[in-house]
């Protein structure tokens, strides 16, 4: 520990040494009284002389109040948007200029980005907490970013089916559940059914086709555009009986709008608190298909064009204490790479299967990738024939 306060003081020195545009941060505890011979109290990280951070984000996806202690510590004004998904964010990015010091990409999707050249080198040495960050995850980060050079894990869950328990049991009339809970939303026998309670699914080409293309038997990241055709029709099929597609369906779920969903772990386990919290008596239920949901490592990513490279690293830093790592996946039920963490994580968030894993649940999963750019084209024509109905 002391030893990286001490790394963190020496890059701090020398940062500010060479570069003029570069400051540090008001010091938690005045120094300047300090006697000679007592030693220096570290300096805070160096941060930029524009004391403003851009972040982009997806929705729902950082505790309350978490922007507003950074700024507050930091002395930092916070620009926070949102985006709905990869695709958003990819076309931001290589438009360029986003103006952007912080993105949130999944690891499969930010190959081609890092290949692209969109991001800058994560400077380590100012980040303390970097150690905090579990070795194992990093190495599977590395599959996609060698050397873990771009990306510092934000968090992680996976895409799954989730039911409004109550209403689909209604629905289905006294037909059993399917062995696999993916059938709920993607063969018809069931869809028709459930289409009078709502069917909601993510709206993302880069969400919906690994999961149809694996549901087809076809790999998940396939670059065989026959692959897509048979994943294609078979979302043909369902098509009519899909009522929403949203990145943000925590409040339809909580409401009621939808019954089954095709939706991400921490959003459907945030709806199902939100019912229990307004009293209501349905169940809102992650459910973890005997074919596996597809898993998602979310991660920041600094482009290559930020024009607040010192704000980001602080951020990074300041994520990556144990506290705020505990605190994300306590409110926001999405699960960590951060070691230091898991002290400060609820039993109840800890013992919640759709959230920490068990090994053999994690066996399951369908491990995270990404397309190619040659194939992209064929992706983005076969979920928009599939959302367009025709
Ligand atoms: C949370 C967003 C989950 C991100 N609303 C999925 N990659």
């Amino acid at each position: 520990m002391k030893k990286q306060v001490l790394a963190l003081a020496i890059a701090a020195v020398l940062l500010s040494a060479c570069g003029k545009k570069e400051e540090a941060a008001p010091a938690a505890a005045p120094v300047a009284a300090a006697p000679a011979a007592e030693p220096a109290k570290p300096a805070g990280p160096v941060l930029d002389a524009e004391k403003t951070l851009n972040i982009y984000n997806w929705a729902d996806y950082i505790p309350e109040g978490m922007v507003a202690a950074f700024e507050k510590e930091f002395g930092i004004k916070v620009n926070y948007n949102t985006f709905e998904n990869n695709e958003a964010l990819h076309a931001k990015l290589v438009a360029g200029n986003s103006g952007y010091d912080i993105v949130i990409p999944t690891a499969g999707f930010a190959k081609k980005q890092i290949d692209g050249g969109l991001y800058q080198p994560i400077d380590k040495t100012k980040i303390s907490n970097y150690a905090n960050l579990d070795s194992k995850f990093m190495e599977k980060i590395a599959g996609v970013d060698p050397d873990n050079k771009h990306l510092v894990p934000w968090a992680w869950g996976f895409n799954t089916v989730g039911i409004n328990k109550q209403k689909v049991e209604k629905a289905l009339a006294g037909m059993p559940m399917p062995e696999n809970a993916w059938d709920l939303v993607l063969d018809p026998k069931y869809t028709n059914k459930l289409k009078s309670c709502g069917i909601a699914f993510l709206d993302s080409p880069s969400e919906i086709l690994p999961v149809a293309l694996h549901h087809v038997g076809k790999p998940a990241y396939s670059e065989d555009p026959a692959d897509f055709k048979l994943a294609g029709e078979m979302l043909a099929k369902v098509r009519p009986d899909i009522r929403i597609f949203s990145s943000t369906m925590i409040d339809d779920i909580a409401s009621g709008k939808a019954c089954a969903f095709v939706g991400w772990s921490g959003d459907i386990n945030i709806a199902a608190g939100r019912v229990k919290e307004m009293g209501g008596k349905d169940e809102i239920v992650a459910l973890l298909p005997t074919t596996g949901g597809l898993v998602f490592i979310d991660t920041m990513a600094i482009p290559k064009d930020a024009k607040h490279v010192n704000n980001a690293h602080a951020f990074i830093d300041f994520y990556l204490r144990g506290e705020n790592s505990a605190l994300m996946a306590n409110e926001m039920s999405y699960s960590t790479a951060n070691t230091a963490g898991l002290a400060g994580i609820k039993d109840e968030i800890k013992s919640n299967d759709t959230i920490f894993l068990n090994p053999e649940n994690m066996a399951r999963l369908i491990p995270t990738g990404g397309y190619s750019n040659e194939i992209s084209s064929v992706l983005n024509d076969t979920y928009n024939a599939f959302k367009r109905g025709r």
